[in-house]
C-alpha cells in the first residue's frame, strides 16, 4: 500500500473505524496504518534542488556511504591512503566488487543498496551496477524526488543547514529555497563546540564577536541567529555533540549555548536538538566513518531541561548505553522529546529493542526514527526497514492490551501512528500539514 497525503493521514484518524478489532485482526491493521501514512523525517543531511550539487543522490553516491566504506576497509586489501585518491566512480566500484560481488550484502548499510535498487526496479546481482548508472544518469532531480519520497512514504524531510558552510552559505544568500517537501534546519556545530575554529568567520562577516566570547560577542551571536533565521526559517536549531559534552561548564559552548541560542529558541519559538555521544575522529585515516560513539552523562539534559523549562528539547543518544535514563528524563521533563535511533543503533536489532523501552516507559509520546540520509534514495531503505521493525513492535502493544481487556481501533491506530511519525513533531516545531 502507498502512503496516502499528509492530510489524508489526518482524516483517517478521524474517519476510520472506531470498533475493537479482534486479535487476529491487529497485525494486518498496524502493517496497512504504517503503510499508508506518509512521515516527516525530521533529520536528515538531504538538500532540496536549489543546492545543486550539494544534495547527493545516485548510484555512485549510495555506494560511496560512509557507512559502506567503513564496512569496505574491514573487506578489501585497499588502505585508505589509496582509496582517498581513486575517483568517485573507481571508490564506488571497488565498494561494490567488496561488499556486493565478493560478499554478501548481509549487513543493514550493504542490504539497504539492494533494497533501493530493487525498488526502483533496478537489477541487484552483480553485474548491476552498470544498468543502475544509465538509470540514475537518466532521472531529472525534480521527478526523481517525488519518486522517491513516494516510494520512501515520507511527505517532507528536514535538511541540515549550516550557515558557515561555504557550499550552502550562497544558496542562502541568494534567496534560499521554497521547496515545499525540504525544511530548514539551522545547525549550529560550528558555532558552539567549533566556536575557536570559526568566530573569526562571524567576525569577518561584521559580528562583533572575539575568541573568548567575551563583550558583545553574546549579543552578537543572537543577532546572527536572527539573520539566519530570518534567512532559512528553520523547524529547529540544532548541534551535535561529543560524548564528554556536559551542561553546566566553563566552556565557551556552554556559554554560548545557556546565554545566546537557548534564548534565541525562546524568541522564535524554536526547539533545541541536541544529538549527544560521538566521539570524534578515533580513526582520521577513513574521514567521514572515523567517528565512534561513547557513553554521555545525561545529567547535562537534566539540567538544561531543570534549567530552561521555556525551552523545547529534541534529544537523540547515540550510545545504547543511554537509551533508558533518557526515557527516565522524558518521564521527568515534558520539554523532553527522544527522537530517533541515530547513526550505529539504525539496525533492526537496536532499533527494536530501544522502540519497546520507549513505548514501555513513554506511550506514544516520542519520535521513534528520523533517517539520517545522506543520499536522497536513502530514504527508500531507512523508512521500509523502519516500517518492517516497528510492525510487530506495536503490533505486541495492541495485543497486550487486546489481552488486557482493551479494545483497539483502526482508528486508534491511525491516530498512534500519526502521533508518533507526524504530530509530534509538528506540534513541537508548529510546522503545519509537513
Ligand atoms: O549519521 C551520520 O551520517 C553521521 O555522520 C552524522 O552526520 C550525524 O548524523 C550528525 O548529524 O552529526
Ligand atoms: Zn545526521
Amino acid at each position: 500500500m502507498e502512503a496516502t497525503s499528509a492530510n489524508q493521514a489526518d482524516l483517517n484518524s478521524k474517519v476510520l473505524p472506531a470498533e475493537p478489532l479482534s486479535g487476529g485482526q491487529i497485525q494486518s491493521a498496524v502493517e496497512e496504518v504504517l503503510a499508508s501514512t506518509p512521515f516527516i523525517d525530521i533529520h536528515t543531511h538531504l538538500f532540496s534542488p536549489a543546492f545543486g550539487k550539494v544534495g547527493l543522490w545516485g548510484i555512485d553516491e549510495l555506494l560511496t556511504y560512509h557507512y559502506l566504506e567503513a564496512e569496505f576497509f574491514r573487506s578489501s586489501n585497499t588502505t585508505p591512503e589509496q582509496y582517498w585518491k581513486l575517483s568517485k566512480r573507481e571508490q564506488a566500484n571497488a565498494i561494490w566488487r567488496a561488499l556486493f560481488v565478493e560478499n554478501s550484502p548481509v549487513s543493514e548499510a550493504t542490504r539497504g543498496i539492494i533494497a533501493v535498487l530493487h525498488a526502483l526496479g533496478l537489477p541487484t546481482g552483480p553485474s548491476a551496477l552498470e544498468e543502475a548508472r544509465v538509470f540514475f544518469k537518466a532521472q531529472s532531480i525534480e521527478e526523481h524526488i517525488r519518486r522517491v519520497f513516494r516510494i520512501a512514504g515520507v511527505s517532507s524531510v528536514v535538511m541540515t543547514n549550516d550557515p558557515l558552510d561555504p557550499e550552502e552559505q550562497p544558496v542562502w544568500l541568494n534567496g534560499g529555497q521554497k521547496h515545499e517537501q525540504f525544511h530548514a534546519v539551522l545547525r549550529l556545530d560550528r558555532i558552539l563546540w567549533g566556536w575557536p575554529g570559526h568566530w573569526q568567520r562571524l567576525a569577518s562577516e561584521g559580528y562583533a564577536v572575539d575568541e573568548k566570547a567575551s563583550g558583545k560577542s553574546i549579543a552578537e551571536v543572537r543577532r546572527f541567529l536572527g539573520d539566519w533565521h530570518e534567512r532559512m526559517r528553520p523547524l529547529y536549531m540544532a548541534v551535535s555533540l561529543t560524548d564528554t559534552f556536559f551542561y553546566p561548564d566553563d566552556s565557551i559552548a556552554s556559554k554560548i549555548l545557556g546565554e545566546a541560542v537557548l534564548p534565541s529558541c525562546r524568541e522564535f519559538g524554536l526547539p533545541m536538538s541536541l544529538m549527544i555521544g560521538v566521539r570524534r575522529q578515533v580513526n582520521p585515516a577513513i574521514r567521514l566513518a572515523g567517528d565512534a560513539v561513547g557513553r554521555a552523562d545525561l545529567r547535562a539534559v537534566e539540567n538544561l531541561c531543570r534549567s530552561f523549562p521555556e525551552n523545547r528539547f529534541l534529544v537523540s543518544v547515540l550510545s545504547r548505553e543511554n537509551q533508558h535514563e533518557l526515557c527516565v528524563y522524558a518521564r521527568k521533563f515534558n520539554n523532553l522529546m527522544p527522537f530517533g535511533c541515530w547513526w550505529f543503533l539504525n539496525n533492526p536489532s537496536i532499533v527494536e529493542e530501544i522502540t519497546r523501552e520507549r513505548i514501555e516507559l513513554l506511550g506514544t509520546s516520542f519520535i521513534p526514527q528520523h533517517s539520517d540520509a545522506r543520499v536522497l534514495e536513502q530514504v527508500i531503505y531507512k523508512w521500509r526497514n523502519t516500517r518492517r521493525t516497528l510492525a510487530p513492535i506495536l503490533t505486541n502493544a495492541y495485543k497486550l492490551i487486546h489481552n488486557d481487556g482493551g479494545g483497539i481501533s483502526r482508528r486508534d491506530i491511525q491516530r498512534d501512528v500519526n502521533r508518533l511519525f507526524r504530530s509530534n513533531f509538528e506540534k513541537w516545531t508548529g510546522l503545519r500539514g509537513g
